[in-house]
């Protein structure tokens, strides 16, 4: 009975010590804008949280619908938290993007992933006309307005 327990830790141990280098492997535990994301705004910045600390050559790429590669900024891990990647991004169209993620653990090896987010149509394009209908409402009641006090030379 005793020798058949201490094979039975042993092989334990031996099964744990295999699970280890497994275990180091960075695998995505959550983004933002997350998977599967449908934004009213375009991102402003790519962010990826990590199962372990990653180190250099990790980055992220982002793609549209017709694979075409968006304008990434350099993928930087967090000096706050090493778990974290992150890159800028310019301002999107609305449709369907995939980011590609590219994680290289501290124990150097690589792991790769994807994922999808959605950008609206919509708000942004709606919000810029609307606003400049108010600015142009705004300097025709005021030129109407001061016209009769100032004279014609100051109005627009
Ligand atoms: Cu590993």
């Amino acid at each position: 009975m005793r020798i058949r327990r201490i094979i039975l830790v042993i092989g334990a141990i031996f099964l744990f010590s295999q699970l280890m280098p497994a275990l180091a492997h960075a695998a995505l535990v959550r983004a933002e804008p997350p998977p599967d994301a449908v934004l009213d705004h375009t991102p402003t910045e790519i962010l990826a949280w990590f199962s372990s600390p990653l180190i250099a050559g990790s980055r992220l790429k982002v793609f549209d619908s017709q694979f075409r590669a968006a304008a990434v900024g350099p993928t930087v891990i967090d000096s706050a938290d090493p778990t974290l990647m992150r890159a800028p991004i310019e301002s999107l169209q609305p449709g369907r993007y995939t980011v590609n993620w590219e994680a290289t653990a501290d124990d150097g090896h690589v792991s790769l992933g994807s994922y999808e987010f959605i950008v609206r149509e919509g708000s942004a394009a709606l919000v810029w006309p609307v606003v400049g209908g108010i600015v142009v409402l705004v300097g025709v009641h005021i030129c109407i307005h001061d016209a009769p006090s100032f004279g014609a030379a100051t109005c627009c």
